[in-house]
């Protein structure tokens, strides 16, 4: 396995809904022992500690919850995305799933500098696809993926100077869109495998697909994996769950198969609510995910042939 040097970022966002919570996300990474399981694997980690959100002086907003403190968040990640790409691999720990608006226009404006598309992997209950006008419930955090597709409508946000095409972006494992999101994903080029796709086909055709096309284009993959892409019963920590999602070995075997493209340049681990935990076995159980994309496997495959 190739050593990377992996960029551990703090980013304590609580601003992207009403629930509260997230902030204490980075640290509970830290106490499952993120760091320490990397660097177990061989690679080279640095914690640099967590950030902070910069001041603004947007006004609140009617509807939207938390619109100045989310847009300073999105400030501070774009830069620290920036500044962390060149340097290694990114992992934001978050914090809500709002982060993404930073991290994932940071990391665009990155591949641009160095000419290489970015492809974008969601793996999520929902679409996040939303924007300050659709959605219903004014919490940021459903809104990442429609800001750094380049959609209109996100005027107190920075511009997006780098968005990345939707025929780039891959979400597996919804099972919980609005009618607003389900019209709008209509008109793009999104490669979708929702929960029925999975137990239908199973969860290795449609990543084997999307991890083919970043090949093919030699792109740059950022990982965006939100806590309710897995199922409640496994991963209880987080504010709204949603049932039927992914299974203990369907989450790792997406990771594996994340760790033999050799492809991820970036990662978002999001929504992480410990106080919704049971004894940290969410934590835990992101930090065992974090390291199989990372290279921790049994045996090399194939592990023997049966006859
Ligand atoms: B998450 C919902 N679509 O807009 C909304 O957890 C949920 O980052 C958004 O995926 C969930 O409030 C955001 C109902
Ligand atoms: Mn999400
Ligand atoms: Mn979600
Ligand atoms: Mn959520």
């Amino acid at each position: 396995m190739t050593p990377q040097d992996i960029l551990l970022i703090g980013a304590p966002v609580d601003s992207g809904k009403d629930r509260k919570g997230c902030i204490m996300g980075p640290d509970a990474y830290r106490t499952a022992r993120l760091a320490e399981t990397l660097v177990e694997l061989g690679h080279n980690v640095s914690d640099l500690g967590n950030l902070t959100a910069e001041n603004t002086d947007i006004s609140e907003h009617d509807h939207l919850v938390a619109l100045p403190q989310t847009v300073g968040w999105t400030r501070t990640l774009q830069e620290a995305a920036k500044d962390a790409a060149p340097k290694g691999l990114p992992i934001f720990l978050g914090g809500d799933h709002s982060l993404a608006l930073g991290t994932v226009t940071g990391i665009a404006d990155h591949a641009a500098d160095v000419g290489r598309p970015l492809f974008v992997l969601w793996l999520d209950a929902h679409s996040d696809f939303h924007t300050p006008q659709s959605t219903a419930s004014g919490n940021l955090h459903g809104t990442p993926t429609a800001y750094f597709t380049g959609r209109t409508g996100f005027d107190a946000f920075p511009a997006v100077n780098n968005p990345v095409p939707t025929e780039n972006v891959c979400m597996i494992g919804l099972r919980s869109v609005d009618p607003a999101e389900h019209a709008a994903l209509a008109d793009t080029n999104v490669s979708i495998a929702d929960m029925r796709a999975i137990d239908e086909g199973g969860i290795r055709a449609p990543l084997a697909e999307f991890l083919a096309k970043v090949e093919a284009a030699n792109g740059l993959l950022h990982v965006s994996l939100d806590v309710d892409f897995l199922d409640p019963d496994i991963a209880p920590a987080v504010g709204t769950t949603v049932p039927g999602g992914a299974t203990l070995r369907e989450a790792h075997l997406v990771m594996e198969m994340l760790h033999d493209s050799q492809r991820v340049t970036s990662l978002d681990l999001v929504e992480l609510n410990p106080f919704m935990d049971e004894r940290g076995k969410t934590a835990s159980l992101m930090v065992d995910l974090t390291a199989s994309l990372m290279g921790r496997r049994v045996f090399d495959r194939p592990t023997r042939a049966f006859t």
